[in-house]
């Protein structure tokens, strides 16, 4: 899964990427505004999967999660650059808007209001989107003149629904889809219709104030309150120390934001987690929610997909309370499933195929 973290410049980007993926690109009140973009591919933390590897002996591999960290640019300058691209990448968009006062950063609109800043700049995602829709309706008229088909017919309805839809100041995320519109439309990568992370960053004295947000869901936007800076100071401190100044700073409440983060994105996403256990690797793969094992079987490896017999699939707590797959059996709690079986999050898989 790839996420693309952009926003306004000086809203702590990088601040976001640094503690998302521990590295330590460099922060800057100053600008230096260029094309430039971070990127690091990261673990997925899962503590259940720790678990497995313990029994298992063996070591744990985790999902993994690529971060974009966009440059100080806006879309103004950018349309359809490396900007406009990176976001184009994402599976995910992380935005990142502003809700600290620093009287040295100066903020491009002069004052400091995340709720107007997050409607900007969902009136920047439509327009990049509306000029797309507009391109392909064109190019669809002049093609529809020359021949006639249900595909193009089918591709124009479509393109036109969505057109309406912004034009009624609307994200593409909120319109629903039939899974053939689904189809048509996924590789335009349409940058109002992917998943959307708000997150405001805040101080510790203005927490209070945006904490209602922490957590709001709507629709396929979700909504996370951060203390950038505070965070990162806490952070570097003893870990004895650092719920004694978490306290004193007012932010007893406070999710650090990795586990805030992955926790709700991987919901936000739609994505769960399965678990392949044995001799080699302790190991999670990310699934759409919803999918069927037979499909599972197929992240795996396509000749798993195509042997497909049947699964044995068991939730990892009860694998681990009954202490491994021989007990699990006698219990009666390992299930022998079909191809139409759904995967749940936190199952162990086991395939069983032809070779
Ligand atoms: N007071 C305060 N300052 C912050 C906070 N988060 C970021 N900053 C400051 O804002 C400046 C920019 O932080 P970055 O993380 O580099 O922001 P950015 O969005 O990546 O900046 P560009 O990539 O240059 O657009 C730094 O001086 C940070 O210390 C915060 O929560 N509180
Ligand atoms: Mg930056």
């Amino acid at each position: 899964m790839i996420l693309t973290i952009f926003g306004y410049p000086k809203t702590g980007k990088t601040i976001l990427f640094n503690l998302l993926t521990e590295r330590n690109e460099e922060i800057s009140k100053f600008s230096a505004s260029t094309n430039e973009f971070h990127k690091a591919i990261v673990n997925v933390p899962d503590e259940r999967l720790k678990k497995l590897a313990d029994f298992f002996h063996t070591p744990p591999v985790y999902a993994k999660i690529e971060y974009l960290d966009t440059g100080s640019i806006s879309f103004g300058e950018a349309k359809d650059t490396t900007f406009i691209d990176l976001l184009r990448r994402g599976d995910g968009l992380v935005h990142i808007v502003r809700g600290f006062k620093d009287p040295e950063i100066l903020h491009p609109k002069g004052s400091i209001d995340p709720l107007r800043d997050i409607a900007d700049i969902e009136e920047e995602l439509r327009a990049v989107d509306f000029l797309s829709i507009d391109k392909r309706l064109e190019k669809l008229i002049s093609d529809m003149k020359k021949i006639k088909s249900k595909e193009l017919q089918d591709e124009y309805d479509i393109f036109d629904k969505m057109k309406i839809f912004i034009e009624d100041e609307k994200p593409l995320r909120d319109m629903t889809f039939t899974q053939h519109e689904e189809t048509i439309i996924r590789g335009f990568k349409l940058l109002s219709l992917k998943p959307i992370i708000t997150i405001i960053n805040t101080n510790e004295e203005d927490f209070q104030k945006y904490k209602e947000f922490d957590q709001k869901r709507d629709g396929n936007r979700l909504t996370l309150v951060f203390c950038g800076q505070i965070e990162t100071e806490l952070l570097e401190l003893e870990e004895e120390e650092r719920d004694i100044f978490k306290d004193e700073y007012g932010l007893t409440e406070y999710e650090y934001i990795k586990s805030n983060f992955i926790r709700s994105s991987y919901d936000l996403m739609g994505l769960i987690s399965f678990f392949t256990v044995g001799e080699d690797e302790t190991r999670a793969w990310t699934i759409d929610k919803g999918s069927t094992a037979l499909i599972a079987a197929g992240k795996i490896h396509s000749d798993i997909q195509q042997g497909f017999i049947r699964a044995e699939i068991i939730s990892w707590s009860d694998f681990l309370d009954s202490g491994g797959f021989t007990n699990a059996k006698e219990k009666g709690v390992l299930g022998l499933e079909g191809k139409e079986y759904i995967v749940n999050d936190g199952e162990i898989a086991h395939f069983r195929f032809n070779k």
